[in-house]
């Protein structure tokens, strides 16, 4: 099995919902049990700033699946909510990224692991800390308790 990380953010038709329900989901992806999640988060957001606020949220799953498999199950879940594809960085029903994949480093046009906005992002990092242990290393980027104290 391997652990894996991911973001989930909202910010269109009922966010706190959303997420939740996200959570139910990925548990229900094939091969794949939903281990930890941390509570929710309520983010101003990144980027255009005339949207609503973001729920955010971090769970930790186990996974048979493969980075690029696991990537279409969860553009599946996108879909299913009715996701529509708007500017970058603008308002989404659900967003679902892959943050951490066991030790993974990959960078390919379609997925890049660890998520390269992991680092600055204190609506990843936080939770991410919440539901890892004191000193949890990232792949690649570190101490977590450093790249906080770095935001
Ligand atoms: N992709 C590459 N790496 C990954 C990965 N590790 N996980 C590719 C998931 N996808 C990955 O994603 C575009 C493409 O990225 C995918 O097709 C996949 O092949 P997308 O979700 O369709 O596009 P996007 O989300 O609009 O772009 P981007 O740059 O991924 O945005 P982010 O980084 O997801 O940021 N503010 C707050 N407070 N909270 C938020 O959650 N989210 C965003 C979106 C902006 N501001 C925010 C928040
Ligand atoms: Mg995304």
């Amino acid at each position: 099995m391997n652990q894996v990380y991911i973001g989930i953010g909202s910010n269109q038709n009922h966010p706190h919902f959303r997420v939740q329900r996200a959570f139910k989901q990925i548990n229900r992806i094939h091969e794949t049990r939903l281990i930890r999640k941390s509570s929710l988060y309520e983010t101003v957001p990144l980027g255009p700033k005339f949207q609503p606020n973001f729920i955010n949220a971090v769970v930790e799953i186990e996974t048979m699946l493969s980075p690029n498999k696991l990537l279409e199950e969860l553009q599946l879940l996108e879909k299913n909510h009715n996701r529509k594809k708007t500017k970058r960085w603008g308002p989404r029903s659900l967003d679902l990224d892959i943050l951490i994949y066991e030790q993974v480093i990959m960078d390919t046009e379609k997925l890049i692991i660890p998520h390269p906005g992991l680092k600055y992002r204190e609506f990843v990092l936080i939770p991410l800390y919440e539901i890892t242990s004191y000193g949890y290393k990232v792949p690649k980027y570190g101490n977590i308790n450093k790249l906080i104290k770095n935001l």
